[in-house]
């Protein structure tokens, strides 16, 4: 049994809440449950983080060093601006996916450039919050699979 984390930045807390039109009528919550439904399915720990504070997403991933095997991460805006979550994450060695609820490219061009996707191993844009299982399902299968296969 490995420990994945699932880190959400700004503003996901509202998910559900406003504007269902671009990011879906799930509530965080409800993306936490089916989260740790599945994680628990495929044998695996979970931890759910959501903060609009960039310095707690830092410190979730360095916690993530320590004991966790894979991060599965939605920075929300933080993806566009943090070269310091980018930073935490080249730090850590498992498994990362960043995932976006909307498709962030068929948006404003300011949403099309990422820093995470600089270390991500892969990107889910625009699936809505199924990303988060999928996102979980591939750091799953990354865990089972050695290095350089
Ligand atoms: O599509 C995504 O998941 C984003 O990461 C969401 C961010 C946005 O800045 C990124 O460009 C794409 C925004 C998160 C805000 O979440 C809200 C959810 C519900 C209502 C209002 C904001």
């Amino acid at each position: 049994m490995s420990l994945i984390y699932v880190l959400n930045g700004p503003n996901l807390n509202l998910l559900g809440k406003r504007q269902p039109h671009i990011y879906g009528h799930e509530t965080l919550a409800d993306v936490e449950a089916s989260c740790r439904r599945l994680a628990s399915e495929l044998g695996h720990e979970l931890r759910f983080h959501q903060s609009n504070r960039e310095y707690e997403i830092i410190d979730w991933i360095h916690e993530a060093r320590e004991n966790g095997a894979g991060i599965v991460i939605n920075p929300a805006a933080f993806t566009h601006t943090s070269l310091a979550i980018l930073d935490a994450l080249n730090t850590f060695e498992g498994p990362v996916i960043e995932i976006h609820i909307s498709n962030v490219h068929k948006r404003e061009s300011f949403r099309h450039h990422s820093f995470v996707s600089h270390r991500a191993d892969g990107v889910i844009a625009g699936l809505g919050t199924e990303g988060y299982q999928l996102g979980i399902r591939r750091v799953a299968t990354m865990l089972k699979t050695p290095k350089n296969d």
